[in-house]
């Protein structure tokens, strides 16, 4: 590895100064901006960030990547995925659009538990290759780390399986992936109505094995009506806790359920989703510090109405974004577009949608100290758009303005 110059930038978005902490209220407004500015990278890490001029000076013999016109910025984060799956659900997308809602679909044996028994029927390579093509995409949409979550198997040979499949593909792919343990995601056919005995086998079964075999670092639940009780799904949490696993939470989706509240009380790291998320939960998870990870692809492609981003921010709640990528209620690995929906339905600001797509998405998967910013001692993940300045991001809306995409200080892809 040597020494990598990007220079010439009409602007650099640094995002920085909140490595320690996520960015809230006015913070999510503030960019630091740098008009032609250059970037410096050495190995794997950025070792230098300032005007052009000034930085030229300390690039000598390092390659030179002539960012005129465009816009440098750090690659993108998204906290919240389930892209290890196999199978497809477009006939659900069809069903929907004749009439029938998600939760319908899920209750007749379709939605997670379609996703479930493909995942189940994949062996370990066809899921990777399956999860590898999906990486691909991400990556040629700016985006240099995601959070994925086990989920699709509900019984522990299928979750482990998802698990490795994370871990092997976040060694052999460009992409960083930090891994999430979801054995809570719906309740399998032969526990309906005994949900307490299954999450009595996810805290004395497979809690202890994750953390054994160090599969995941954080531990998530879907709470919701219909699904796991804020009760079932605090004592899966608190057990997650008690073995050092940070808990997230599917919280307040499709109705009303107390989960941004139930996330302050137990101090979840980020609460996820949110649509119906109550004035009080909202208070709540912003006195608590709970990061908001909204997901607007999902509440778009499910026709629902979006979370209240432009609220959250107002009261103090540190809002990050994700795709939510998934076959049934997301099957989209655009963050350029869930960046135009944050504004678009959420009302959220072009600057805000940028820092809750880097640094406080990297915050939602405890990573801001390391990505996240342009920052000196920072990983070099950076994305190079072919917009000229940062607004236009947005502006030119459903588009994919990635142009060159630096992992770890190497160029993975770049725009002929
Ligand atoms: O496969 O439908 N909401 N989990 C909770 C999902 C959506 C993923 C899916
Ligand atoms: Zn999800």
């Amino acid at each position: 590895m040597g020494s990598l110059f990007i220079k010439n930038a009409n602007q650099v978005i640094t995002v920085k100064g909140h490595s320690e902490k996520p960015a809230t209220k006015e913070e999510m407004n503030e960019l630091h901006i740098i008009e032609n500015g250059a970037v410096l990278i050495e190995n794997d890490r950025i070792t230098a960030v300032g005007p052009t001029e000034e930085l030229e000076l300390k690039a000598v013999n390092a390659e030179v990547i002539d960012a005129s016109g465009k816009i440098v910025m750090p690659g993108l984060v998204d906290p919240h995925t389930h892209v290890v799956y196999a199978g497809s659900r477009e006939n659900e997308f069809n069903l929907r659009l004749n009439g029938a809602t998600y939760m319908e679909i899920m209750n007749n044996g379709g939605g997670i538990h379609a996703t479930t028994r493909a995942t189940r029927a994949a062996s370990e390579v066809e899921l990777y290759q399956a999860t590898k093509r999906r990486l691909d995409k991400f990556l040629r949409h700016g985006v240099t780390t995601i959070e994925a979550k086990s989920g699709y198997g509900m019984d522990w040979e299928t979750e482990h399986k998802q698990l490795i499949v994370a871990k092997r593909l976040n060694e052999d792919h460009p992409i960083d992936i930090v891994s999430t343990f979801m054995g809570a995601h719906a309740v399998p056919k032969e526990y309906k109505g005994r949900e307490d005995k299954f999450v009595d086998i996810i805290i004395n079964e497979m809690l202890p094995r994750v953390k054994e075999e160090g599969l995941a670092e954080f531990n998530d639940v879907f709470c919701e009506h219909g699904v796991y009780t804020p009760e079932q799904s605090r004592r899966v949490l608190e057990a997650g806790k008690k073995l050092g696993l940070i808990p997230k939470i599917h919280a307040d989706e499709i109705e009303p359920y107390q989960g941004a509240e139930l996330a302050a009380e137990i101090g979840a790291i980020s609460a996820e989703h949110l649509l119906r998320a109550s004035d009080e939960g909202i208070k709540q998870m912003a006195n608590a510090g709970v990061i908001a990870v909204l997901l607007p692809g999902t509440a778009f492609f499910l026709m629902a109405e979006a979370a209240r981003g432009r609220k959250m921010i107002d009261a103090g709640v540190p809002v990050a974004i994700s795709t939510d990528a998934n076959p049934g209620s997301s099957p989209s690995v655009s963050m350029p577009f869930t960046m135009n929906l944050a504004c678009l339905s959420m009302g959220m600001t072009p600057a805000e949608s940028i820092v809750a797509a880097t640094i406080n998405a990297a915050h939602a998967i405890n990573r801001g100290r390391e990505i996240g910013s342009i920052e000196v001692g920072k990983k070099a993940d950076i994305v190079i758009q072919d917009v000229e300045n940062f607004i236009q991001l947005n502006y030119h809306y459903g588009m994919n303005h990635t142009h060159t995409v630096i992992k770890n200080g190497k160029i993975v892809v770049q725009a002929v």
